[in-house]
């Protein structure tokens, strides 16, 4: 059969499904262009104006859905706010957030308490605002956290709109763009926990993270040993360590085919920043809609956990800019099923290259710190399966949703019942020896029947645990990887 040099992964079927791609990429391309010259709120406004038509009795929208920013989230909910810059170490400027405290407490002066730090970080093409722009307050968990004490720290990744700056480089420069899941994991989450430590004086801190969030820790701990000494928890939501790949047919083709494909079609910058055109042009109903059938299409997510009021919302915090080079990086470890480096070997048809050639692992059964799981069911890119099988050493809690998909970790209704009233449980246990202060009982108000006190000591009689906890993470219990013997304490 004939085959063409690059493509020759690919059967008929699949090169159909990617000339398809690539004109539905070249038609939007060419659509955002003249988007560029017409006044997009102006269009905007009108397609609003059809569509209240269709809507008699159309509800009030919640404030939040106007605001386009981080600070005026917080503000809207009365929150006292920081923000700070991290330079990692290879030049990128970071954009982190910082909820001190509960609102209208004094967060300044020497006589400020120290309190457990816990550092919150987004998935793929998102930003710090997706934890914060749920509109019903019992679900925010930045404010949970701040309300039951802790010093709440959200991370921004390189490139998206919070971390859009580089000391030398610029946004416009291929070289901005070369960053994959790597360099995430080797310097955004190390100088980001490092600079947080600094700023506390504290000595170690709590992660939660969310899908890619989760990735980038489990690649970072398992690659520097000393951040396993700095992290006291690491809670994961949604884990996202080796997907098994798309729902679509499409998109499947995609992967097979090599690096080159993929970045001539999305070239070597930004990734889809025409989701942003599309979410200034129609009217929030529309984009909520659109949305629906994209993630329906991608991952045959049915959202039906998430209402309708809170997608208005969310969904216009979903997409911040990433690199291709991120995207090319999923699709390797898709492909191969194996959480590893970025393989910068062009993958042809020359098996000849191959033989000497081998790309690096992340091996996650490394990590000391103690890992907290939480993963849905219905959830297709969740990895928890192999990550409790063999991948991970005895996790300290893994609770298991199952009618939670992906998104549902973030912006499900019922996500405080399910999911955060555990997360702060894990955090109270396990997240606050820092050795200068564990957060104030009487300030974690959960909402859930809570135990009777027996002399303050009732914190193994929570409710609703889905495995027993080990007791303590037991050193001894762990099985030592010859690499590490003795480098840990
Ligand atoms: C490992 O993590 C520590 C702590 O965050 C950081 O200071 C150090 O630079 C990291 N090392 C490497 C090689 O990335
Ligand atoms: C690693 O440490 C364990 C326990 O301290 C010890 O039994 C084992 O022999 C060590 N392994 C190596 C390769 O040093
Ligand atoms: C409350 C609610 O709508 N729950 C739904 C969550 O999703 C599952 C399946 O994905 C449905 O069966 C539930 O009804």
């Amino acid at each position: 059969m004939f085959r063409i040099p690059i493509l020759g992964r690919l059967s008929f079927m699949e090169y159909q499904s990617l000339v398809l791609t690539a004109i539905f990429i070249l038609v939007e391309r060419i659509i955002s262009f003249f988007i560029f010259f017409i006044p997009v709120r102006r269009i905007s406004r009108m397609l609003s104006r059809l569509t209240e038509n269709h809507l008699h009795e159309e509800e009030p929208k919640h404030p939040l859905v106007e605001m386009s920013c981080f600070n005026d989230m917080v503000e809207y909910w009365g929150y006292a706010m920081e923000e700070h810059t991290v330079v990692t170490r290879d030049g990128y400027v970071l954009g982190i957030h910082r909820l001190p405290g509960r609102p209208n407490e004094a967060t300044e002066g020497p006589n400020r308490p120290k309190q457990p730090v816990v550092l919150l970080w987004h998935g793929f093409m998102m930003s710090s605002e997706v934890f914060m722009c749920v509109p019903d307050k019992a679900n925010v968990l930045p404010l949970l956290l701040a309300d039951a004490g802790y010093d709440v720290w959200l991370g921004n990744s390189r490139g998206n709109k919070y971390s859009y700056r580089h000391l030398t480089r610029r946004t416009w420069q291929n070289k901005f763009w070369d960053f994959s899941l790597d360099e995430l994991a080797m310097f955004d989450v190390p100088d980001t926990v490092d600079y947080i430590l600094a700023a506390t004086g504290v000595s170690q801190l709590a992660y939660v993270g969310f899908s890619q969030g989760t990735c980038q820790m489990f690649c970072a701990l398992s690659s520097n040993v000393t951040l396993n000494r700095k992290v006291s928890v690491f809670v994961a939501l949604a884990p996202a360590t080796t997907p098994r790949g798309f729902d679509s047919d499409v998109v499947n083709a995609m992967i097979k085919t090599s690096p080159q494909v993929l970045y001539l079609l999305l070239g070597r910058r930004e990734a889809l920043t025409i989701a942003l055109t599309w979410q200034d042009l129609l009217p929030v109903e529309w984009y909520v809609g659109l949305l629906d059938v994209c993630l329906d299409f991608l991952f045959g997510w049915k959202t039906r956990n998430i209402s309708q009021a809170a997608k208005t919302v969310c969904y216009k915090h979903l997409y911040s800019f990433s690199s291709v080079k991120t995207i090319v990086h999923w699709m390797q470890i898709i492909r191969t099923g194996k959480l590893q480096f970025y393989d910068e070997l062009p993958v042809g048809p020359s098996t000849m290259l191959r033989s000497g050639h081998i790309c690096h692992r992340y091996l996650t059964r490394q990590i000391q710190t103690r890992i907290a799981l939480f993963h849905g069911g219905q959830d297709s890119l969740s990895s928890a399966k192999q990550l409790i099988g063999k991948e991970l050493r005895s996790p300290v809690h893994i609770k298991e949703i199952p009618h939670y998909e992906h998104l549902d970790f973030l912006w499900a209704d019922d996500l405080r019942e399910t999911v955060l009233n555990d997360v702060m449980y894990v955090l109270k246990k396990f997240g606050s020896d820092t050795g200068n202060a564990a957060p104030q009982d009487d300030a974690i108000d959960l909402d859930t029947p809570r135990p009777e006190r027996v002399n303050g000591q009732n914190q193994d009689q929570y409710p609703v645990i889905s495995k027993p906890i080990p007791n303590d993470h037991d050193p001894s219990q762990i099985d030592h990887c010859p690499e590490l013997n003795g480098t840990v304490s």
